[in-house]
């Protein structure tokens, strides 16, 4: 594959235009999607959290950056899903309550609709009473939970539990995952499965329905 090092800079330097045109001209030149965003984007996304971390960038210049990468993302979207055949499931997938990162839990809907998954995105900041709503509305066969912060993780098991006291848990098969989550915290919290990226969660999903 080509050096893109150009839209690992686009998006660390928070530059959409130039993260969206060297995302085209990449697919001009039949870069993989996927690699693309594997081995460039998330790579970026990580060097801006570590320079926050460190103190070097602040809330605006990771706002910036997720802007670039949801542009380049847009981009990719439907080529991710472009791969499906027939309907594999139904999934409603949102980010639980306080926390609203959304970058990792679009790449999982794209992936999982390229997988065939009808997906029903109930976006971020979702509290445990909408998911156990959707369930009884769409009746889905799986319920995908994203966190990204530590302090927002124990939301999904609040959310598992709404799920047992409104008698829907036996309905779906939960899955979750986000940077913070472990296969231990998954298990610990009764979900069904973990995902450690977007296309481990469509293996997960699969494999959960016996696909
Ligand atoms: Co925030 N943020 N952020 N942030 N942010 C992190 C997560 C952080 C690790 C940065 C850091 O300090 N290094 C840190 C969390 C620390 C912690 O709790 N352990 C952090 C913090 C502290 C915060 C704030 C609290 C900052 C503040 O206000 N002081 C604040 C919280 C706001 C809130 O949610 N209430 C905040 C805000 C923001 C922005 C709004 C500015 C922006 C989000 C914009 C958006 O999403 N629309 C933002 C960003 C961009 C980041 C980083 C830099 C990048 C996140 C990202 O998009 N990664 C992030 C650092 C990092 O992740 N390296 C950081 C790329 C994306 C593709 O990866 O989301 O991990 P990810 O998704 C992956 C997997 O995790 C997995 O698959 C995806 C693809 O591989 N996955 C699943 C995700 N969901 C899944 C579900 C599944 C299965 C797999 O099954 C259902």
């Amino acid at each position: 594959m080509a050096d893109l090092s150009g839209l690992y800079d686009a998006i660390l330097n928070g530059d959409d235009k130039l993260a969206l045109r060297l995302t085209g001209e990449a697919l001009d030149k039949a870069a993989d999607p996927a690699t693309l965003i594997t081995r460039w984007m998330i790579p970026a996304m990580d060097e801006v959290g570590r320079r926050f971390e460190a103190q070097e960038y602040y809330i605006p210049e990771m706002l910036l950056a997720a802007r670039a990468m949801k542009a380049a993302l847009d981009l990719l979207r439907p080529l991710l899903a472009a791969s499906g055949a027939q309907p594999t499931g139904l999934v409603v997938l949102g980010t639980v309550k306080g926390d609203l990162h959304d970058i990792g839990k679009n790449m999982v809907g794209s992936m999982l609709e390229g997988a065939g998954f009808e997906v029903f995105d109930l976006g971020i900041d979702v509290p445990a009473e909408k998911f156990v709503e959707a369930i009884r509305s769409k009746n889905p066969h799986i319920l995908a939970l994203s966190a990204l912060l530590t302090t927002t993780m124990p939301e999904m098991k609040k959310t598992i539990d709404a799920l047992c006291r409104a008698g829907v848990r036996h309905e779906v098969k939960v899955i979750v995952g986000g940077a913070p989550v472990t296969r231990d915290y998954a298990h610990e919290i009764g979900a069904d499965g973990y995902g450690e990226n977007a296309s481990s969660a469509v293996a997960v999903a699969r494999s959960l329905l016996g696909k």
